[in-house]
Order: structure tokens, then sequence, then C-alpha cells
């Protein structure tokens, strides 16, 4: 039997364009999404999970079950509803109630200030490669620092920069669905990389109450086999997913090793290097100095074999097992395993990646002194009954344990990490997936808004007041 520690925070992880839904209400600013889901018209992110509306209830299952931290976004567009200038009172209002809702129920609330969802203003002026976004970016979050400095304690610049930056430009699964544009890519993980720490700093210099971290998606890479190829197409690999992410978050500059390996990359791509000053680099070490803490993401691992050909996506977005396909010019190809478990979307569930990541950034990234897993969860195509009968997902409680004794193994082995928050709080919108795809502890009828524990939600239950894993 394992133990978590006794002041381990158990969370449930949200996202404003996720579960708000009200994508048109009270004076909300348009981001890209709205249009790019209409467009594709296979699901819309209304109405979501209601969160808009519904906060209040969330808020009291989650203190009902044992859930003493959640985390939410901010929506930039509800408050500068043009990405700047213009404030919205009610937008502002509305996280003022929200944080409020949190600490009546004894939930600490993880504020992240961009999960995905630039406002259109910001991303038709070019997003995260326009250089004046990142004095914007800056300034939404000054205001917000100030507006909710007696409500918030924990504070998050970026979700996932690089999922935001590889969907965007390389798979094209993200608007502006753009393909193997690797030069814009990395530019754009750069470009975050100096948003966060501009962020940090300006955070540290006005001396404001709380802490101040990032969260970036870690998934292992590991080449398919020993040969040296499959070992360098794994390093690139990695290269993209979270290496320059790291390397600029955590030790605030770029290995002489993360830089070659970009630059393979972008001359296999004949594409053009991209650009970084040296006063940049000097504001990621002071905000790498200054950082409180690193959310880590975990879903999965990834196998890589090495791959000569142009590169071809197919991403499954429907659950049906098998349908994905990523071959990566200059990179590798991902090899869907038989001998490891995959999830309906083809996502390898394998607890020991999220050990070896902790490990991992423990070695190289001596720097960092505190973690919370912010994201881990099972995507499941669950099956509601009715009212009286919980819905039976055991999957979802095997894979969430499995990773949490890694998570107690990793902390045995003197990681620092405080907490663990399960994706999701309840069942949401996925981006890319739409509505089939859930993850809640919580069932979400989204007809009625009517929320339901599942099986899951009494297990985590029970662990929060335990803290015992079998
Ligand atoms: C992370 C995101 C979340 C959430 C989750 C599950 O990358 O931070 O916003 O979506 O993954 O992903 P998906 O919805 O694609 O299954």
């Amino acid at each position: 039997m394992m133990k978590l520690p006794e002041d381990f925070l158990f969370g449930g992880a949200t996202a404003a364009y996720q579960a708000e839904g009200a994508t048109q209400e009270d004076g909300k600013g348009k981001v890209p999404w709205d249009d790019y889901l209409k467009k594709e018209g296979r699901f819309s992110p209304d109405p979501a999970c209601d969160f808009y509306h519904q906060y209040p209830k969330d808020l009291e299952l989650s203190e009902k079950f044992g859930i003493n931290a959640i985390r939410v976004s901010i929506a930039w567009s509800r408050i500068f509803p043009e990405g700047y200038g213009r404030i919205e009172p009610r937008g502002v209002e509305f996280y003022h109630k929200l944080f409020k809702e949190c600490r009546k129920h004894g939930v600490e609330p993880f504020v992240t200030l961009h999960h995905f969802d630039s406002p259109s203003t910001i991303s038709e002026q070019g997003d995260w490669l326009n250089e004046k976004n990142i004095q914007r970016f800056v300034e939404y979050a000054k205001f917000c620092f100030e507006e909710y400095q007696d409500e918030v304690k924990y504070w998050i610049t970026i979700n996932e920069p690089t999922s935001m930056s590889s969907q965007q430009y390389v798979t094209g699964t993200f608007p502006p669905g753009e393909k193997n544009n690797f030069n814009k890519c990395f530019q754009a993980e750069h470009n975050m990389n100096l948003a966060h720490a501009r962020v940090v700093n300006m955070f540290k210099k006005n001396g404001y109450k709380g802490e101040i971290g990032v969260v970036h998606a870690l998934q292992t890479v590991y080449p398919n086999s020993e040969s040296e190829e499959d070992k360098h197409a794994a390093a690139l690999q990695d290269t993209l997913d979270i290496r320059c992410y790291l390397d600029g978050t955590l030790n605030g500059n770029y290995s002489k090793e993360t830089m070659s390996l970009m630059n393979e990359i972008l001359d296999s791509n004949h594409q053009a290097h991209i650009k970084i000053k040296d006063e940049e680099i000097k504001e990621l070490t002071k905000a790498a100095d200054q950082m409180d803490f690193l959310g880590v993401n975990y879903y999965f691992s990834k196998f890589i074999k090495a791959y000569h050909g142009t590169s071809e996506i197919k991403h499954n977005g429907t659950g049906k097992k098998g349908s994905s396909v990523s071959r990566l010019q200059g990179i590798g190809e991902q090899v869907n395993r038989t001998d490891i478990p995959m999830t309906d979307w083809d996502w390898p569930i394998y607890p020991k990646g999220m050990y070896d990541m902790l490990m991992r950034i423990k070695k190289e990234y001596p720097k960092n002194s505190k973690i919370y897993i912010t994201e881990n969860g099972l995507g499941y195509k669950d099956h509601f009954i009715d009212a009286d009968t919980p819905v039976d997902d055991q999957p979802r409680i095997d894979y969430l344990h499995d990773h949490l004794v890694s998570v107690a193994k990793a902390i045995q082995a003197g990681v620092n990490i405080k907490g663990y928050f399960v994706w999701s709080l309840q069942d949401m919108f996925s981006w890319t997936n739409g509505y089939s795809k859930r993850y809640g502890l919580f069932y979400v009828d989204f007809k009625t808004q009517k929320r339901y524990p599942k099986k899951s939600a009494y297990w985590y239950q029970k662990l929060s007041e335990t803290k015992e894993l079998k």
C-alpha cells in the first residue's frame, strides 16, 4: 500500500472554453474557435457543461466529494472582448463570483490566464507570432493580478503551449489549421516562453501575493527500438513536443543540443531558423529563477520510429480505435503499439511514462522546485443507465489509480509534488473530439445539465479521505 502526503491537494481540472458555454453571453468577445467549429460543423462549444451558470453546483459537488482544489481558466475575451482596451465589467464580475464560490466551499482555485483561447482580434493579428500580442497578454495578466489579488493565490500563465503551437501550425487540428509549418510552430513556442517569462517577471517585480507557474503537456517520448535511427527520431519528436518548452521555462535558455535538433527539423523541412534575441534569453533566465511551480499534464507516452517521407497526419477525433496516423517529415513516425493498452482515441496508457517524466525533470531541470500534476485522466465512452446507478467507469478508476501510483513513487524518489488534478472535474466539451470523449468524475447530461457522480467520483472521495493507494 502507498500513501500520498497529508497536505496533498486533490483537485479537478476545467478550462473556460470547454466548460463555461455561454460563448455569446454578457459581452464575451469572439475567439477563433467560434467560427472554426461552426465551419467544421461537427459540434458546438455551446452549451458545453454550462459552467457559466452551473458553477455553484459543481463547487458544491467538489466539496462533498473531497475535492479541495479546482483548475479554472479565465477567458481573456470575457474581460477584454477585443483582447486589449475596452473592459467588459460583466466578465470581470463573473470571475469574482466564481472565485468567491470556490472559497465558500473550501476549494482552492488554480487560475490559468490562457487555455487555448486567444481573443479573435489577437489571433487575427498573428496570435503568438506577433510581438505586440505578447505585451497585450502581459497587460491582461496585470489586470487579473490586481483585480483578483484577494481571491486567487495560484496563477498559471499558459496552458500547454506545445499543444497550441503544434496543433495550430503542424498538425492543423487547432485554428488556424495550418500544416507542416515548423518555423511558425517553433517561433510561437519561443514567443510563448517569452510571454510566460514577461508575466512571471512582472508578477514578481510588482510583488503580488501568491505563486505563479506554467503548465506543460509532458508526454514521454521513447524510441520504438534500440536502433540509433529510432533514438534520433525520438529526440527530434521530443524537441518538437517538449524540450524547447522545458528548456525555455525551467532552465531559461535553450541548450546547444536543443537548438541543433530544432534547426535540424527546420532544415529537413526547408524552413528558416527562428529569431531569438539575446535580451530575450535574459528574460527567460530571470523568469526561470523566479517561477514557483511547474504544472505537469500527462496523458500518454509516444513511441517513435525513424521516418524518411513527407508529413502525413490523421487525427482520430471520433474514437475509432487505430485510425490515427502521425508521420512527420524530418522527425519520425508514431507507432501504434499493440502490446500497450490504448484508449479509443489511440492514446497509449502508460503510467511508467509519467514516472519517467517526473524523474527527468528532477534530473535535467534542477532549478524547478515544485510540481503539481495539473491534468491526468481517461477519455472514455461512458454509459449512463439512470440517475440511481452511478456510471461504471472502472477503466477510469484503474487509469487514475495507476498514474497516482507513479506520482507516489516519484514523491518517494524525492520529487516535490504537492497535488493532483483529475482531468476533468465534470464531463465537458473536448476541442477536437466534441462531447463523446468524456473525462469527468461527474457525468453531465448535456441536455438537462444535470450532474451525476460516477463510480470514479466515489473512489476519488475515498482517496482524498484516506490518501491510500492499494
Ligand atoms: C489537454 C488540454 C485540455 C483537454 C485535455 C484532453 O491537452 O489542456 O484542454 O482537452 O488535454 O484532451 P482531449 O480533449 O483532446 O482529449
